[in-house]
């Protein structure tokens, strides 16, 4: 009893919260050329057999940024929708997306028929520069297999990708150039609580000692 209200007064210290924990951990990707892929070190939860994982959260806030040169050669004008985006994934260690960011600019153009000059300019081309957008998302995990990866000692390394899937779409001939960078925020959050000794398991427990000792009477018999 002395114990488990010790394990309560170090969460509600820990965390302001009365029946769980938090630990914290972030790393970033710097803004850098679409597409890539890297990898994160993380801790695992490492606090001992008192303590159990409840929940793992991981979050990504993402960002992109990019240029769009655009030439419709269309015989006729058309409405061309422009999106800048990229998809940042984390993945776990058999490669299964945990979380995916998908921060997304889009723009419309209205272009005209060809102007005759293929120079993302005039009537029927445009050329953007510096358009940028994010999108935070974030994934919790309680299933039993996922809190067990991300239980032990020493760290895990999670893969981190950026994909470019800029587009652009609208007129039937389009010359289309597209320049795409990224970037990200990586947090892992562990939720955990004191494990709790229930009764019936101490009783169990009790009852397989007394078994061991009775066996142990047999052998020495
Ligand atoms: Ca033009």
């Amino acid at each position: 009893m002395f114990k488990k209200l010790l394990f309560s007064f170090l969460l509600i210290a820990s965390s302001g919260a009365a029946n769980a924990a938090l630990i914290t951990q972030s790393d970033s990707v710097t803004r850098q050329s679409t597409n890539f892929s890297t990898s994160l070190i993380f801790d695992l939860f490492d606090l001992g057999p008192n303590f159990e994982l409840t929940k793992v959260s991981f979050s990504i806030d993402g960002d992109v940024f990019g240029s769009a040169e655009i030439e419709s050669r269309d015989a006729s004008a058309s409405t061309i929708d422009i999106s800048i985006s990229v998809e940042l994934t984390l993945f776990d260690t058999s490669n299964a997306p945990l979380v995916i960011s998908i921060p997304l600019f889009t723009q419309q153009f209205e272009a005209t028929a060809y102007d005759g000059t293929n120079d993302a300019g005039g009537t029927s081309g445009i050329t953007y520069t510096g358009l940028t957008a994010s999108q935070f998302v974030s994934e919790s995990y309680t299933d039993a297999l996922t809190l067990s990866a991300f239980t032990g000692t020493g760290t895990v390394s999670l893969g981190f990708g950026a994909k470019g899937t800029s587009t652009a779409s609208g007129s039937g001939n389009l010359a289309t150039f597209f320049e795409t960078e990224a970037s990200g925020d990586v947090e892992v959050i562990y939720e955990y609580r004191a494990r709790e000794v229930s009764e019936p398991s101490m009783v169990a427990l009790f009852g397989l000692g007394l078994i061991a000792l009775g066996s142990l009477r047999r052998i020495k018999k």
